[in-house]
């Protein structure tokens, strides 16, 4: 890339609303403003990188270097709005505790995101210290056969030394690296481990619920010494997945997938269609029934992608009525009774 004479390329290293940070090749950190052309349709996310012009006291930005992964969450609201999460990462944690937070449905929801964002998911799973070793080991047994050789590490907070191991591989100098999950499952316990002081704050929770309150409310940037970087991310309350491609959907159900190829029609729904090679596996215990359910939950909440909420109401009830033939053909048929 070539840069003109004061313009310099920096990295976005916290982002509140429009309120922006970015730090330079040396790793120090300015404030950010975008120029007036770029306010408008613009919102830089936490990895992003820009080419900005040094001000007095703030950084000028001018324009948003192509980004190689977005992390993205489709929103609820009206317009269905993409949110972007973070940009530029190499690998992405998804971080699930072991006790009440575990939930193999919403692994999968996690999983199917981070390969749509072109970043390498990897399963981090805490607080192993709260169950017992039985637990443990069917919990991460469980999360392996859905899994398919994304790799899996599991945390304990009362073994902090090693987190800076078993974290090593994925944090080589200039990768750039996320925590995603839910809220207080150990995202910024984990980030502050791995920094080494405790410049994040961890809130402290009732030791009988997990229901972590949003303690991180901030998408914030971090630099290693060895210049790798890791972000930090609010715990996500609802992970909206439309929007992500069927390919990434089918990476994280592969076993679907697979099964899929051998039903009889082409276009089997696996719901009560003959010669369902599915439903079979789920009848002969080969395929946990829940797959299958949060299988074609993604797949309900993908169609409805890019649709205004009027058209997803018109979305639901024509499914709600696919079985008499649609709604138009079951308004046909009330008219003729
Ligand atoms: N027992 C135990 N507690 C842990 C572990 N990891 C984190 N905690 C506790 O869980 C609570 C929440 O941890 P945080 O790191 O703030 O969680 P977070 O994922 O950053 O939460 P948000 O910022 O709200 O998204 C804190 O009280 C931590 O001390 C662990 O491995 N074992
Ligand atoms: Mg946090
Ligand atoms: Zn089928």
């Amino acid at each position: 890339m070539h840069l003109q004479n004061n313009e310099q390329q920096y990295q976005v290293s916290l982002q509140a609303q429009d309120n922006y940070k970015v730090i330079d090749s040396n790793h120090q950190e300015h404030l950010a403003k975008l120029s007036g052309q770029l306010r408008a349709n613009l919102r830089l996310a936490v990895g992003d990188y820009i080419v900005g012009i040094p001000q007095q006291d703030f950084v000028l930005v001018k324009q948003l270097l192509p980004r190689k992964s977005v992390l993205q969450r489709q929103n609820s609201g009206e317009a269905q709005h993409a949110q972007v999460i973070a940009a530029n990462l190499d690998y992405i944690f998804i971080t699930m505790s072991l006790n009440q937070d575990f939930n193999l449905a919403r692994l999968d929801r996690y999983t199917t995101l981070v390969w749509d964002s072109g970043a390498s998911p990897v399963i981090v799973l805490t607080k192993a210290d709260l169950i017992s070793p039985e637990l443990l080991a069917e919990r991460q047994a469980q999360v392996a056969e859905n899994a398919f050789g994304i790799p899996i590490l599991v945390t304990a907070q009362d073994q902090p030394e090693q987190v800076e191991t078993i974290f090593a591989p994925y944090l080589e100098a200039e990768q750039n690296v996320a925590f995603v999950g839910s809220s207080g499952v150990g995202k910024s316990t984990l980030v502050n481990l791995l920094l080494g002081d405790n410049a994040i704050k961890t809130k402290t929770i009732r030791a009988d619920d997990d229901k972590g309150r949003h303690t991180t409310t901030t998408r914030a940037l971090y630099v290693l010494a060895n210049g790798a970087k890791i972000i930090d991310t609010p715990g996500i309350r609802a992970v909206g997945v439309a929007g992500v491609s069927q390919a990434a959907t089918d990476q994280s159900f592969q076993d679907i997938v697979n099964l899929a190829q051998q039903c009889r029609f082409s276009d089997c729904q696996h719901q009560s269609e003959p010669g369902c090679a599915v439903k079979a596996a789920i009848a002969a215990g080969q395929l946990a029934p829940e797959r299958l359910v949060s299988y074609q939950k993604l797949q309900v909440e993908r169609q409805y992608d890019g649709l205004s909420s009027r058209q997803i109401e018109q979305t639901k009830v024509e499914r709600l009525f696919k079985d008499v033939g649609g709604f138009k053909t079951f308004k046909k048929t009330l008219k003729k009774k």
